[in-house]
């Protein structure tokens, strides 16, 4: 069924690409019983700088998706012995949703609905065999881009745009996973709260240009001592951190020797020089992220009315 190369669709796609600023170098597999269909699609694909791999039948790409969690888009024919391609997509649907692999249904006996039963059986789109270059190449790359628009989207969507930390629903998609994994593994883990003192105060003497400024320094520095940790900006100067495998002894100094950096610290701004100080609470660990986070904030509050600028387990 291999159609004539053009050069149109091979200059297309390569403009295409470059105008969406794709990633090429994407993991593709490819799942054809036919030998020279999984040579002729791996060299359309691969002159276009995709990792292509491949598998016989539906089985033998199930098992290759298992191993690859970052393959993200799938190109498979129907009819192959063992586990035919409906089958197939139903199954790696199960291992895999929408937003992160893309699947391409393909055949040459379109019995009238096999391109419906690859759709609702999971697929993302369907071409028929034989097909012309400029049409292979631009489901490929309408696939593709569809899965990075929805990964952009859910990456702002979790992101808090000042800081660039995860944000409040970022915090709560993944701490529970991490509480989730210590438990099972048996490891200690800790949630602590920060609040920036008097906050008020800094905007109000120095603007609030100056607070945003204070605002993402201490992003920065929590990021830099707390790299494994899951680190979100909870809400407008308060801060929520979850440590995982972590003892108390040793979370709790690392969380003084995060007070005491900022206390330390000076920011530059429009020529005046701002110092602030932080106050922490911390929880050690309960299965219920509520119940951590109102213990945090509890002890939050006790490190405020203690004086601030402590840190309170
Ligand atoms: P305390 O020591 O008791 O925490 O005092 P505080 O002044 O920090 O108290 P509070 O939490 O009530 O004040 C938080 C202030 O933070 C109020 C709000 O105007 C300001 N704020 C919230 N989000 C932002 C932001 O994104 N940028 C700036 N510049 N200010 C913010
Ligand atoms: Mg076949
Ligand atoms: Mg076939
Ligand atoms: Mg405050
Ligand atoms: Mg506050």
């Amino acid at each position: 069924y291999i159609p004539k190369e053009t050069a149109q669709a091979y200059a297309y796609l390569g403009k295409l690409l470059t105008r969406l600023k794709l990633n090429r170098y994407i993991k593709v597999l490819v799942v054809d019983d036919s030998k020279a269909a999984r040579l002729y699609l791996s060299h359309l694909l691969s002159r276009h700088q995709f990792q292509v791999s491949v598998a016989e039948n539906g089985q033998a790409g199930l098992d290759y998706l298992v191993e690859n969690p970052d393959v993200k888009l799938v190109i498979t024919d129907n009819e192959m012995p063992v586990m035919g391609g409906i089958k197939f997509v139903s199954e790696a649907r199960k291992l895999y949703t929408k937003d992160q692999i893309s699947i391409i249904g393909l055949s040459g006996n379109d019995a009238g609905s096999l391109s419906a039963r690859f759709i609702k059986s999971g697929a993302n789109d369907f071409l028929k065999k034989p097909f012309c270059h400029e049409e292979f190449y631009c489901r490929v790359v309408q696939n593709i881009e569809h899965l990075e628009y929805v990964n952009r989207i859910q990456m702002l969507a979790n992101t808090d745009y000042l800081t660039k930390l995860g944000n409040r629903r970022y915090f709560f998609d993944k701490a529970p996973e991490a509480i989730k994994r210590c438990i099972s593994q048996q490891q200690s883990y800790g949630l602590a709260m920060i609040d920036i003192d008097h906050f008020k105060k800094i905007n109000d003497v120095y603007g609030h240009d100056a607070g945003d400024v204070v605002i993402a320094h201490i992003a920065d520095v929590m990021r830099k001592l707390f790299p494994s940790a899951i680190v979100a900006r909870f809400g407008g100067e308060e801060f929520c951190i979850l440590f995982e495998d972590a003892s108390i002894e040793s979370v709790l100094s690392e969380l003084d020797t995060l007070r005491r950096e900022i206390e330390a610290s000076e920011i530059t701004f429009n020529q005046e020089n701002i110092r602030y100080t932080i106050s922490i609470g911390y929880s050690e660990q309960s299965e219920n992220i509520d119940l951590m986070l109102s213990i945090a904030d509890n002890a939050l509050y006790q490190s405020k009315t203690n004086g601030r600028n402590q840190v309170t387990a």
